[in-house]
């Protein structure tokens, strides 16, 4: 007589946990579910590698840092996003972000005056840019393409493919290397685009990641920080830093609280070897700021 009187809690009880569980598989959250957050306040899972928090840099105090001052400043456009900055020649380009404002700009570089203007398809984000050959190289963020045009007249001459995201592009005039935000800079052939090795790149054995912007600089990698206003110098064979490159003082303290509220952070480096001159700006930045390469750095 027991078990007729069981059977119904039996079978409601084991509904009900055959129920729970499926609710539970059904509706639990996705490691990969929602959009990207765009002002790093979100709980939402680590979607790209700019949700990444900024390296704990300077690691070692003892790593030569240079302040620089500006000895000129060159207005800039503060819609431009930028992702790259390069001399070709005497021509400054510089590579602008975000989806439906991307391009690559011829800009003068006395005055800030945009001379020519390539827009990238609205659907891409535009990110950094080099010249290796007669070839201007483009990077997109998270679409796994880029684009070359021709670096004189900026006419789309090819594509290519590339795995994970593109951040900071340059050439040493044989080879590019590229960042993707992480401790890594890739390097590949061109033309091509062939993976050729990686560097990693630390600071007194610490990995330092949000590499961005880069120049290549006499044997070494110039890399922005994301979110932060120190230059790595980086050993392009070991991937050791040999010293800082600080920005911070190009603006006074209000500025730059003003700049960093409105997510405008440095990130563009530019070497003119020709006049032994540096131009370094940022995202959404008023100006550009010119200095001398400094001389232990180019003899
Ligand atoms: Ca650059």
């Amino acid at each position: 007589m027991k078990t007729p009187r069981r059977w119904p809690a039996f079978v409601v009880f084991g509904l009900f946990m055959v129920s729970g569980i499926a609710t539970l598989l059904i509706f639990r959250p996705s490691p990969t579910s929602g959009s990207a957050p765009l002002d790093g306040a979100s709980l939402a899972p680590r979607r790209t590698n700019a949700d990444a928090t900024p390296p704990a840099i300077p690691f070692d105090a003892t790593t030569p840092r240079l302040v620089v001052r500006a000895t000129k400043s060159i207005p800039h456009d503060t819609a431009a996003f930028t992702q790259g900055l390069l001399f070709h020649g005497q021509k400054l380009l510089e590579s602008t972000g975000l989806e439906g404002r991307s391009d690559i700009r011829e800009v003068d570089a006395l005055t800030g005056i945009v001379r020519r203007r390539v827009p990238l398809n609205v659907a891409l984000f535009g990110e950094g840019i080099a010249v290796a050959g007669e070839r201007l190289y483009q990077l997109t963020w998270q679409s796994g393409k880029g684009f070359v045009y021709d670096a004189a007249s900026l006419a789309p001459i090819d594509s290519f493919a590339f795995t994970g995201e593109g951040w900071g592009l340059t050439s040493d005039r044989a080879v590019l290397y590229m960042s993707d935000g992480t401790d890594r800079i890739r390097v590949f052939s061109a033309p091509g685009f062939t993976p050729i090795r990686s560097i990693h790149v630390t600071e007194a054995g610490h990995p330092v990641w949000m590499l961005n912007e880069l120049e290549w600089v006499r044997g070494e990698l110039w890399a922005n920080v994301y979110q932060t206003d120190l230059i790595a110098r980086i050993d392009s064979q070991t991937g050791a830093i040999r010293g800082w490159i600080d920005l911070s003082a190009l603006h006074s303290i209000e500025a730059l609280r003003a700049l960093r509220a409105r997510g405008a952070v440095a990130n563009g480096i530019a070497i003119d070897t020709t006049h032994r001159r540096v131009v370094v700006t940022g995202k959404l930045w008023p100006w550009m700021y010119e200095f001398a390469i400094p001389s232990p750095l180019m003899p």
